[in-house]
Parts: structure tokens; C-alpha cells; sequence
């Protein structure tokens, strides 16, 4: 299927005549000022970089190449039920363009048939030729209880040898003008392929009950997309599960540049290191408790909140719950961002999925009962820029409701999603010609002396 790159070639031309336009007329102006501020406060509010697949607004939200989530559950072909898919949303940031059934279907085929190759052949390989070590093999060698998403990252670097572009650069043979082609194959490949992986993390070190515990590769089952093919291999066959895996795999994986895991992706990938060292920068980002880490975080929180409060989610009780975590020096996970100033699109769509799906269960009553009770406690500390609750707050309650009840893996969840919106943005950084990424720092005895 080649349908979609052609896409992207067709439209190479034209966006870079339009780069080039911009650079020439206003390349000499201003578009902000930095001060010593923003400079000491991670770099907030600075304009530093071109990111084209979507865009944050502190006041309406992430809007995906100018939609906003409502607008892409509406608009996006290629639906099983409600939800989006992701594959058609990653039709619409590589092309800018909604896609029709058809491309949809097509990218969903590409990218099952990549899936199913790889894991046939890695379990074939298994099954046989053991001179020939695989990810699978890596992952072995690593102990069961390393952190989930530690396996994840190491995973993609174990996986770079199928590198693509990595084998055409060696070679000494690919232009400038076609690095991109090669970063679309390993893409995709790695788009393709991360479900698997993440699905055989899941069943060898998260879950605990022996009868659904594997060390096998998953099989692929190249007939569903690629949610619930994602859902299915790890052992969730519902088709609520599999549409809550379609909403979910769509709502996190992009939200502009600026972010740890999209930005260290994107800054790997400027240096021309391949799409897996690429993204597994931006994996070990996601890791952070501050960044995707804090959807572990939350459910971890919400199970102490259950057994604290015994069932009494009074006002009260719950508001003195959260002021004694602040007490205790810790954030309140999930609630808060960097560049939203308003309750997150993206936890809002999530809220709606619980009231349709499973209005009475425990763990989403006291969630709700938190949105009530935590912007105000946050607004009291007099610090806090945005007290409203992020992504993260609410999508462990919607895992765990399901079955997915192990919060450390709920991060890589986010790294699956996330692969198709930093990966998409490193494909076009290399069609449109990006400059490797390097900007000024400076010393604090600099701004000392050049101030006083
Ligand atoms: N609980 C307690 N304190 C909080 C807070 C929260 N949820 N959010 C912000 N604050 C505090 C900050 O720690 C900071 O305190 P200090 O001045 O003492 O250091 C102060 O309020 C001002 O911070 P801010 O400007 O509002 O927020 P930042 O841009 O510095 O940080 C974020 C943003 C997300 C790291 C922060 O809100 C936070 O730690 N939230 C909890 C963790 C979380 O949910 N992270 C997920 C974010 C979504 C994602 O990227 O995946």
C-alpha cells in the first residue's frame, strides 16, 4: 500500500515552497521575547519549534491538525462503533487531510500485514533458528519485574537493527531528499509493531494470575484494526474494551511539541538517529512521573483514596484526603499542565465514555467526586496556574473498569498511542528538511553579569 506515501511525496513540494516563502518574508521577524523567567522555568512559553500535527490551545485544548476530539469522533471515517480509529487519525496528521473509508481500510491493512510478519517471524524464530536472537529474546533477558516502560524503550533499541533508514545511511547511497521515505517505512514499521510488544509486556510481567500469564509472541489477528488487535492480544476481546483501546489509542497519542516525550523524540530524531532511538528517547521521557508516568500515579492514588475514605466520599472527607497529600509533599496526580489552562479536552471525552459505559462503577464515582473537590483545593495554595484535572486523571478508572487493572503499564498505553503522533511528526521534520536542533544555553554568572 503505498497510497499514503505517495500522499505525503504529492504534497513534499508545495510544503516546502511554503516553509522556504515563510523563511524568506519573515524570517527576520519576532515572534516572542524571552526573559529570565521563562529561561529558569523550563523554557515555558518560549517558541522554540515548528510541529505541525496538532496544536494546544491554553483555553480550547489540543486540536489535531485544527480538530478538536469532538470534531474527530464526528469526522473520522473508518469507525467499528463510536470512537475513532487510530489509524485514521494518523492518516489526517501525515496528510493534513480527513481520509476517506478507503485509505483508512488501506493504512489499517498496511500496517496489521507489518504486525502480523513481524510476529510470525519472531515466533517462528522461537520456534526454530535460536541463532537468530529477536526483541522477544531481549525482553527475557530482562527481569520480569523491570518497570514496564523500561521494557518498552529497551525494546525499540532492541529492534533497531531492522532500521531502514539506519541501513540506507550506512550505505552512503540516500539523498538528502529521500531520508524521508526510509523514516516512513521504520514508522510505521514501529507503529505497527509496538502493540505486540506492549501486548507480550503486559501478559509476561504485569498480570499476575498464572492462567493469563504468557512468555509467548502474540498472535496478531490482521483482520481487526489496530486497537483491538492491541485489546485482543491482550487477552480484552469485549467490544466495549476494544472501543475503549480505539478512544484511547487516539486521545493521547499527540499534543504539539512541546512535551517531554514529543520533544526528546523530536530532538533525537534531528541528530538523523532512526525512528527507534528516536522514540525511545521520547519513551524514557514518558516515563516521568511529572509526564506519563502520572496515570500510574493516580490509580495508585485513587486505590489509597478507596481504602482511606472506606466508601465515604462526603465532601468533606474527600477535600481533607487531598489536602493531606499536598501536606505530605506530594502533587495531585493527574490534576494540572504546563500550557492548558481549563479541563483537558482529552479527560472530558474519557468522563463521557464512563457515563455511557459504566456510570456506576465505584472507582468513577470518586473520580467525579475529585473534579468537584480538587481545582478548588489546588486554586487555594495561590500557586497552582491550572487547577483542572489533565488526561491522566481519568483513564486508569476506564482501564481498570475493563480489566486492566495493572497501573504500571497503563504508561505504556500512552507510549503505544503517542508512537503515532511523534513519529509522524519525525516523518515530516525529514520530508520538509528540518535543521538538527541546538539551542543557546547559557551559564547563570552569564545572566548575572549581563544584567547587573
Ligand atoms: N498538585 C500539587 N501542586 C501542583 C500541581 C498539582 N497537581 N500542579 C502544579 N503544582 C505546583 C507545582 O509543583 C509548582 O509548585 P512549586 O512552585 O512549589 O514548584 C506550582 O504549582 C506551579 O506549577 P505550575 O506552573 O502550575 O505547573 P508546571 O507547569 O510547573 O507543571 C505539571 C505542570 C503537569 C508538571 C504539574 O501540574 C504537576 O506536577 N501535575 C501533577 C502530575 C501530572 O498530572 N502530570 C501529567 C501532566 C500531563 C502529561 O504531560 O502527561
Amino acid at each position: 500500500f503505498d497510497g499514503l506515501k505517495a500522499q505525503i511525496e504529492s504534497q513534499i513540494p508545495s510544503e516546502i515552497a511554503r516553509l522556504k516563502a515563510l523563511k524568506t518574508k519573515y524570517g527576520q521577524e519576532k515572534v516572542g521575547e524571552v526573559t529570565v523567567n521563562m529561561l529558569m522555568g523550563g523554557m515555558r512559553g518560549i517558541v522554540g519549534m515548528l510541529y505541525e500535527t496538532s496544536l494546544l490551545d491554553a483555553n480550547d485544548g489540543i486540536r489535531f491538525r485544527g480538530l478538536t476530539i469532538p470534531e474527530l469522533q464526528e469526522k473520522l471515517p473508518g469507525k467499528r462503533d463510536r470512537e475513532p480509529i487510530p489509524e485514521a487519525l494518523l492518516f489526517l496528521l501525515l496528510t493534513n487531510k480527513v481520509p476517506t473509508e478507503k485509505e483508512v481500510e488501506a493504512l489499517r491493512a498496511d500496517l496489521m500485514e507489518r504486525a502480523e510478519k513481524f510476529a510470525k517471524e519472531c515466533a517462528m524464530n522461537d520456534a526454530g533458528n535460536k541463532s537468530k536472537k529477536n526483541v522477544f529474546d531481549a525482553l527475557r533477558a530482562l527481569p520480569e519485574e523491570t518497570h514496564p516502560m523500561t521494557q518498552l524503550s529497551a525494546a525499540c533499541l532492541a529492534m533497531q537493527n531492522d532500521s531502514k533508514f539506519l541501513k540506507m545511511y550506512a550505505s552512503g547511497t540516500m539523498k538528502k531528499t529521500e531520508y524521508w521515505k526510509y523514516i516512513y517505512e521504520d514508522a510505521l514499521d514501529l507503529i505497527a509493531k509496538l502493540p505486540v510488544v506492549a501486548a507480550y509486556i503486559y501478559k509476561r510481567s504485569c498480570v499476575k494470575e498464572a492462567a493469563r500469564k504468557s512468555s509467548e509472541v502474540p498472535t496478531v489477528d490482521a483482520s481487526l484494526d489496530l486497537a483491538a488487535n492491541f485489546s485482543q492480544m491482550m487477552g480484552f476481546s469485549s467490544n466495549e474494551c476494544k472501543e475503549l483501546m480505539r478512544l484511547y489509542l487516539t486521545i493521547h497519542a499527540d499534543h504539539e511539541g512541546g512535551n517531554v516525550s514529543a520533544h526528546a523524540t523530536h530532538l533525537v530524531g534531528s541528530a538523523l538517529s532512526d525512528p527507534y532511538l528516536s522514540f525511545s528517547a521520547g519513551l524514557n521521557g514518558l516515563a516521568g512521573p511529572l509526564h506519563g508516568l502520572a496515570n500510574q500515579e493516580v490509580l495508585k492514588w485513587l486505590k489509597e483514596a478507596q481504602v482511606a475514605l472506606k466508601g465515604d466520599y462526603s465532601a468533606e472527607t474527600v477535600k481533607t484526603f487531598v489536602e493531606n497529600t499536598l501536606k505530605s509533599g506530594r502533587v495531585v496526580p493527574g490534576y494540572g499542565h504546563a500550557v492548558l489552562r481549563r479541563t483537558d479536552p482529552r479527560y472530558e471525552c474519557q468522563r463521557e465514555f464512563a457515563l455511557k459505559h459504566m456510570p456506576d462503577d465505584e472507582m468513577f464515582q470518586l473520580v467525579s467526586r475529585l473534579y468537584e473537590i480538587v481545582p478548588d483545593v489546588l486554586k487555594a495554595t495561590g500557586k497552582v496556574q491550572n487547577p483542572w484535572p489533565n488526561v491522566d486523571a481519568h483513564s486508569g478508572v476506564l482501564l481498570q473498569h475493563f480489566g486492566i487493572k495493572e497501573e504500571n503499564f497503563y504508561t505504556v498505553m500512552f507510549g503505544v498511542s503517542r508512537s503515532i503522533g511523534c513519529l509522524s511528526q519525525l516523518i515530516l521534520s525529514r520530508a520538509h528538511g528540518y535543521a538538527i536542533e541546538r539551542p543557546k544555553s547559557v551559564t547563570s554568572k552569564w545572566l548575572e553579569e549581563k544584567f547587573q
